[in-house]
């Protein structure tokens, strides 16, 4: 298993790097929609939203109870879905991706973590 050592920078200059950013984003998408969609139709429901990332990312250990993470998710995907429609598409995903990726950066500040 490798070790990668990320610090703000890198973060930063990852987010800034669209092409690089957008095809790490498109690739993502389509796990999502892939995996998680029945009918695979290219937009993410609130639900299919909340299964990839609970595969992508550690946030249910931060929460303790169901209903907080349920209400993470409602609050995100109200957030993100700027035209109401129930689903999030590519755009709505990538503002979203771009968000948590800012936030990761302020987190973890210039600290290497593992
Ligand atoms: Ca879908
Ligand atoms: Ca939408």
């Amino acid at each position: 298993m490798s070790v990668v050592i990320v610090n703000r920078s890198t973060v930063m200059e990852f987010i800034e790097d669209m092409v690089t950013f957008d095809k790490c984003l498109n690739e993502c998408f389509n796990e999502l929609d892939v995996d998680v969609d029945v009918d695979v139709d290219g937009v993410l429901f609130r639900l299919e939203l909340q299964k990839g990332f609970g595969r992508l990312m550690t946030l249910e250990h931060d929460l303790e109870s169901e209903e907080q993470i349920n209400n993470v998710y409602d609050n995100v995907f109200e957030k993100f879905n700027e035209d109401h429609n129930g689903t999030l598409d590519r755009k709505e995903f990538r503002s979203l991706m771009k968000e948590i990726m800012q936030a990761v950066a302020r987190g973890i500040g210039n600290s290497p973590i593992q």
